[in-house]
């Protein structure tokens, strides 16, 4: 799984990789003249001799760094105004869209469609195809967050109120690791994301899965746990299409064991894990808005085997 700005795996973020290249060699190369320029110094005043400038020549010299400054700092300037046209360069007319919207703390994902039964809502795990360019559609729904993907894109915050768009591309086929990237509040650390990139054929098989309804539970105990979700507050809060479960204010469950993790990447996702977050969600991430619910260990073990066989 990649994060990092200097392991871009996609146009965009190759951009922006090339120009912290830039920047790293120009300074580094500025650090090391200075620092020479202090050794120099220093060892000239240890031996106590004078340097026998004038106070016009040392002006001068003053007067020749600075300017050498402002020119360094202008190229870092110009270079990275032809990064910004660059990365807007790439906006191409046939993109897929993606609505993503930050809540405190994880992300509900929703793939646009003309027609509304197409539309496939799923929470902090993005499936991309391969070469395809995305528009991110950014929401916020309480405080500002930021959805960062370093290999794949710059960083976007995500604004209450205002609509924000992330275009990002992936050239190759992996498992990219996001983070939000600006502080949202107690469990702000626990608010990552993956993005899958995959061959178009695969992504397709993904999203035709991901528009079915829920599967139907088979053995008595996920019968019975379905039983128990639709009667619990769990369908305040969460949607599971196909059943009474239609809250939208909690990520979708319609297809949760297709997920890789709970709780926007705080434990992989297992049947072990499920038991215990739905035992007491706030033990686990403090603070995070799913109450904790009154449950006996045989219900809670049904609704784990009915959400572990949501595929
Ligand atoms: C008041 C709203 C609310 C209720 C009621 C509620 N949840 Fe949640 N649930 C949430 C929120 C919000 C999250 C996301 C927490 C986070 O990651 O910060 C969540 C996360 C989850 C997750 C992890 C999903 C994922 O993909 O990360 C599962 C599983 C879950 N809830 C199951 C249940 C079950 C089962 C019930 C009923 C017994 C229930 N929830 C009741 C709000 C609620
Ligand atoms: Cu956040």
């Amino acid at each position: 799984m990649l994060q990092s700005v200097l392991e871009s795996a996609g146009i965009q973020a190759a951009r922006v990789e090339s120009e912290w290249w830039f920047i790293f060699r120009v300074t580094t190369v500025v650090t090391v003249i200075v620092l020479a320029g202090l050794a120099v110094a220093v060892r000239r005043g240890l031996r106590g001799r004078d340097t026998g400038a004038s106070e016009q020549r040392m002006l001068r010299y003053i007067g020749i760094a600075g300017a050498i400054t402002v020119v360094i700092l202008f190229a870092i300037l110009v270079r990275s105004i032809f990064t910004s046209r660059a990365l807007a360069s790439e906006r191409v007319s046939d993109v897929m869209q993606i609505e993503v919207m930050a809540y405190q703390w994880w992300w509900s994902v929703e793939y646009q469609h003309p027609e509304p039964e197409q539309r496939v809502r799923t929470a902090n795990e993005l499936h991309i195809p391969v070469g395809k360019t995305v528009a991110i559609k950014l929401l916020a729904s309480d405080v500002i967050h930021s959805f960062w993907v370093p290999s794949l894109a710059g960083k976007l915050d995500a604004i209450p109120g205002h609509e924000a768009v992330l275009w990002l591309r992936a050239d190759r086929a992996g498992v990219y690791r996001g983070q939000c990237a600006e502080y949202c509040g107690f469990q702000h650390a626990h608010m990552a994301f993956v993005v899958i990139a995959e061959p178009p054929d695969d992504f397709e098989r993904w999203i035709q899965a991901q528009r079915k309804t829920a599967n139907q539970p088979q053995s008595p105990i996920e019968q019975r746990g379905l039983q128990l979700v639709q009667q619990r507050a769990c369908v305040m809060c969460h949607t599971i299409r196909g059943t009474a479960a239609g809250g939208r204010i909690a990520p979708d469950l319609t297809h949760f064991a297709t997920r890789s993790t709970i709780a926007a990447g705080t434990l992989p996702r297992t049947p072990e894990h499920v038991n215990a977050w739905i035992s007491d969600p706030q033990a686990i991430k403090p603070g995070n808005r799913m109450p904790t619910i009154a449950l006996a260990p045989e219900d809670r073990a049904a609704i784990v085997a009915y959400l572990e066989q949501l595929r």
